[in-house]
């Protein structure tokens, strides 16, 4: 179903029309109220008034998470104190964290969107819902939670954690669709058979799953052995949090709530904005936020902007999954490698778990690639012919993806840590040092 047919269906123009008014209240609301920017837009001798449509969103500064650290913790807030009704926080490796204050517009803009996403996964108000992000400064858990009682079903706040008991309520209380990472939605399904029940003793038929890039064998493994539907959900902190973009039930590319968060794809190197179907770094402006409003957010995020209109109805634009962020991507001997390009490998081998990890380290100073990987208890076996043929099967295809040798180290299962938020796939040794 389409929640809101008038902003999701809008004709391109009148959309474009609508973002320009946006945008030109935004610049002198910034401007105005946010020291930051309007020391930055003098810098370059710019001024609200040459903001006319949308098209001039190329003039305007970008923001980066730097900027954010270096004016923590409310440098960049553009509403007063006590039109703040909630923070939250998302913490970084490094750093101080980035505070994000939400005025009550922000957040009903945010249910708004919320009920999009979760309308368009298929979500009514016979739903029952977990949501099983985690509860706190983390977006995901309220964010996800006001938009399933804004949609009127009915909310589970199960957080993360106690997944045997989570699993026990899924099944008594007759809930129909989960919220949670992709990572934690794979380990329900492990419980699952840990506690002797099966998919069927349970009744999900909707996944909204995100916070972390998956990819198309992913969903298939989690589809399969939850004996769900799972779709896409993309957002972050700075922006909003859940509720950026979603997917529809063409589950081709997520639709963007483009009427609150204008996207462009840049360049990382020369800044230049690509056009739509090159893949770059994603940049976001909130096009009606209050509370912390940003120009130009640079999200670190590659993907690309689809064209085109969707068989769905919506005339919102489309990004591609995210293939991973700038920051993620590995520099191994030169070549650049994604942690998902080896899960795609990993998840089309019926003898792995879909469980791996990464580590990357330098030695004699070249740089090395370890591959690790549960074998499915089905294929481990005592016998080191079948195991090196297994290592080298998977080392010839990593090998063809990748361009670069990876060392492979086959793992017994149930290993390696599972993740019930983000998980971590990658140690980079290199960086340690
Ligand atoms: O992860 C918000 C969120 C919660 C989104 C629940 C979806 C569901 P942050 O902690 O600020 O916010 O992390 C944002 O996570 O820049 C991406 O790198 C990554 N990310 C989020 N959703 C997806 C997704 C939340 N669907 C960062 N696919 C973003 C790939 C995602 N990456």
């Amino acid at each position: 179903m389409i929640w809101n047919t008038n902003k999701e269906c809008m004709p391109r123009e009148q959309m474009r029309d609508l973002q320009g008014k946006r945008l030109q209240k935004l610049v002198s609301y910034v401007y105005h109220n946010v020291p930051f920017y309007r020391n930055k837009m003098q810098e370059m001798d710019l001024s609200p008034d040459d903001i006319r449509s949308i098209d001039d969103i190329v003039k305007l500064p970008f923001t980066t998470k730097q900027d954010l650290r270096d004016n923590y913790p409310y440098g960049l807030q553009a509403a007063p104190a006590s039109e703040i009704v909630r923070v939250h926080a998302s913490s970084g490796t490094t750093g101080n964290p980035t505070i994000v204050g939400y005025t009550r517009r922000d957040l009903a803009i945010w249910s708004e969107v919320m009920s999009r996403c979760l309308s368009a996964f298929g979500v009514t108000r016979n739903d029952t819902f977990s949501v099983s992000y985690g509860y706190g400064l983390f977006t995901g858990g309220l964010g996800a939670h006001y938009g399933v009682e804004n949609l009127g079903a009915t909310v589970i706040p199960a957080s993360t954690g106690n997944t045997e008991k989570h699993l026990r309520l899924i099944r008594d209380l007759n809930i129909t669709g989960i919220a949670c990472t992709p990572s934690y939605a794979l380990y329900l399904a492990e419980v699952i058979e840990r506690m002797g029940l099966s998919k069927d003793d349970l009744h999900l038929h909707i996944g909204a799953f995100g916070a972390e890039p998956w990819t198309e064998n992913m969903r298939q493994e989690i589809q399969q052995r939850l004996g769900l539907k799972g779709y896409n959900i993309y957002g972050l902190s700075e922006i909003m949090g859940p509720g950026v973009s979603y997917e529809c039930e063409e589950q081709h590319g997520s639709h963007i709530n483009e009427d609150h968060f204008y996207p462009e794809i840049i360049d990382p190197d020369t800044l230049e904005v690509l056009p739509h179907g090159q893949t770059g770094e994603l940049v976001f402006t909130t096009l009606t936020k209050e509370g912390m409003p940003l120009l130009r957010y640079r999200t670190k995020d590659l993907c690309s902007l689809m064209e085109g209109t969707c068989p769905c109805g919506r005339t919102n634009i489309r990004m591609t999954p995210i293939m991973g962020r700038s920051d993620d991507m590995l520099i191994i001997r030169g070549i650049n490698v994604f942690p998902s390009q080896v899960e795609s490998v990993i998840l089309e081998m019926k003898e792995f778990e879909p469980q791996y990890l990464l580590v990357v380290d330098r030695k004699n100073n070249l740089d090395t690639l370890e591959v690790q990987v549960e074998v499915r208890r089905d294929f481990f076996s005592d016998d080191i012919g079948a195991m090196l043929g297994l290592k080298k099967k998977l080392s010839d295809k990593l090998k063809s993806v990748l361009s670069i040798n990876a060392d492979v180290k086959l793992v017994e299962p149930n290993s390696i840590q599972r993740s019930e938020g983000k998980s971590k796939r990658v140690i980079d040794k290199r960086k340690l040092v």
